[in-house]
């Protein structure tokens, strides 16, 4: 097998008329398809997207099979499902038919501070997926399933960020229970260990697996590349997009990663759903956004106002009038998808593909809702104040989000998303005996936090939550006062 590097040139059709460049790109020729080069080694400055090349197509192969290249899509899709995938479908390579949607949405700066979404480049290739792998025939999306259901979330005493009344879905708040003050709350899809060294590793085995059998290259994507996962995976027949902007899965709900494999065997594509519409009328997740981050009528979303966002894209400080309705979410937002009723009977029970639950995050077989160890409850409901002292130091940090995708934000970040929730922890009714306690004592631990603390836009935050917590300590006071 020889490998070199072939200069490709590309031609890319952008509002600003058609511009070429030219990129080395790694080109492994394989004499046959056993002999199979997959993920050259990264350049230095540059990230470079996994690509896998089996060398000319085997068709040989593929006459063997009564049905031909449909054959062979169902066995790859069989064979990714036993590779830990929920699901996987096949669709075209356009690209998507909202295309010009996703530009206005760039236009009217939705996209806030995530400028990777407005590069011209990008913007090219979600226009003309050939950019990214030429030659190519078919994305095989996939989807993994990370919601813990029901019995998987930590206990209701525990959490105070969902709204109550509008949960149908697995909502660790019931109407009636009793909230903790004393904990924030981490979204689900980062209780376990970081998805992407869990889905990265199975899409590549898959790539190589199918490529080394019938020949083709294929370049693969987890969250990272420009394409538009939920638009693609909804053509595919993965489910439909709903109000929240989440691909649905009817039997899956909504709690799942989606990846691609592009790929330039000539898969036939799957048959779409012909309406996107199972949202109906129901309007819960638009109702129960706590930053009204949703549009009214839903389908798209300001990431500038979502929590999401907040905690984890934005770099900066958080809006003062934002930071009240964050309550005490401290690393993503789960809300949009507790009060979803196609999560109500999303139940992951009969799902050996689960891959996190908060007690052991990367075993497929786990049964995901295994009672919550106070270990668990340390990366889904931590205790802030105990949080907050971790983070005085990078160690600290390290220590406690090692393996979570959490620490791709960094210390900074999330002390500044916990001296939020600090700030807030005075709101939304503690639990009985527990009022004023929780206040003094995380007003104590963000004293000293600021004392050390030598970044000033997380110091802009602790004074925040400080003076917050303050009025709501004296006003306790004043009431236990006036009680005497
Ligand atoms: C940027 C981004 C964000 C941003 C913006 C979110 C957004 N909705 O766009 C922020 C940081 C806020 C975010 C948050 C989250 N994200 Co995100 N995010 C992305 C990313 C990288 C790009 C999304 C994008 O292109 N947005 C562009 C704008 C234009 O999209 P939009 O406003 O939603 O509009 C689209 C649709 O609504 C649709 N549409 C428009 N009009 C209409 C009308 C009708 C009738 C219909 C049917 C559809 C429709 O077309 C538009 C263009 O696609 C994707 C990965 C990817 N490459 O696709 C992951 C992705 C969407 N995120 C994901 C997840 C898990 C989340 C969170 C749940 C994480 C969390 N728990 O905190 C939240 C959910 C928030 C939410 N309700 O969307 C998953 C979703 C999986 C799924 N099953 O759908 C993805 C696919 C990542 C992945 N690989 O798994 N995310
Ligand atoms: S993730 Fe939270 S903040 Fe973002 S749209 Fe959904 S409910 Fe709103
Ligand atoms: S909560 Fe209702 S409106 Fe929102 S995505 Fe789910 S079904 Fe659609």
């Amino acid at each position: 097998m020889s490998r070199r590097f072939v200069r490709v040139r590309e031609t890319y059709a952008s509002g600003r008329g058609p511009w070429k460049i030219s990129r080395l790109i790694f080109s492994s020729i394989a004499s046959s398809p056993e002999k199979l080069s997959t993920s050259p080694p990264r350049r230095r400055g540059r990230r470079r997207q996994p690509e896998c090349d089996g060398g000319p197509l085997n068709e040989a192969l593929v006459a063997t099979f009564p049905g031909g290249w449909s054959d062979v899509r169902e066995e790859i899709k069989k064979h990714a499902e036993s590779l830990g995938f929920a699901r996987a479908r096949v669709t075209t390579p356009e690209p998507s038919s909202r295309f010009e949607q996703y530009k206005a949405w760039i236009e009217e700066g939705k996209h806030g501070e995530m400028g990777y979404l407005a590069r011209e480049d990008r913007l090219a290739r979600r226009a003309d997926l050939d950019l990214i792998l030429p030659g190519l025939q078919a994305v095989i999306c996939t989807m993994t399933l990370y919601w813990p259901g029901k019995k998987g979330f930590p206990p209701a005493s525990s959490m105070h960020a969902a709204p109550s009344s509008t949960t149908l879905g697995p909502s660790p708040v019931r109407p009636g229970h009793s909230a903790s003050k004393k904990r924030g709350v981490i979204s689900c899809y980062s209780w376990g260990e970081d998805y992407h060294n869990i889905i990265t590793p199975r899409l590549k085995a898959l790539a190589e697996w199918m490529h080394t059998r019938y020949g083709g290259r294929g370049r693969w994507y987890v969250d990272t590349g420009p394409l538009m996962e939920r638009d693609l995976g909804e053509r595919a027949g993965l489910g439909f997009v709903g109000k929240n902007t989440l691909l649905i899965n009817e039997h899956l709900g909504s709690g799942t990663f989606l990846a691609e494999l592009l790929t330039t065997l000539p898969l036939p594509p799957e048959t779409p759903r012909k309406k996107s519409g199972g949202c109906g009328k129901c309007r819960r997740c638009i109702s129960a956004c706590p930053t009204q981050a949703i549009h009214k009528d839903g389908y798209s979303i300001d990431a500038r106002r979502c929590i999401s966002y907040l905690t984890i894209e934005n770099k900066g400080s958080i809006p003062i009038e934002l930071r009240p309705s964050m309550k005490n979410l401290v690393y993503g937002c789960d809300i949009c998808q507790q009060v979803c009723p196609w999560n109500r009977w999303s139940w992951p029970d009969n799902q050996p593909k689960t891959l996190f639950s908060p007690s052991a995050p990367s075993s497929p077989s786990t049964p995901p809702f295994l009672p919550p160890s106070a270990s668990s409850l340390k990366l889904s409901t931590p205790v802030l104040a105990d949080l907050l002292r971790a983070l005085k130091s990078d160690a600290g940090f390290m220590k406690w989000f090692t393996g979570s995708p959490i620490t791709r934000i960094g210390r900074a970040r999330m002390l500044r998303n916990v001296a939020v929730a600090a700030g807030n922890s005075g709101e939304g009714g503690g639990r009985e005996g527990e009022e004023g306690e929780d206040g003094e004592e995380l007003l104590a631990v963000l004293r000293e936090v600021w004392e050390e603390e030598n970044d000033e836009m997380v110091k802009e935050h602790l004074s925040w939550a400080i003076q917050r917590l303050e009025g709501e300590v004296e006003s306790e006071e004043a009431v236990r006062e006036a009680e005497r």
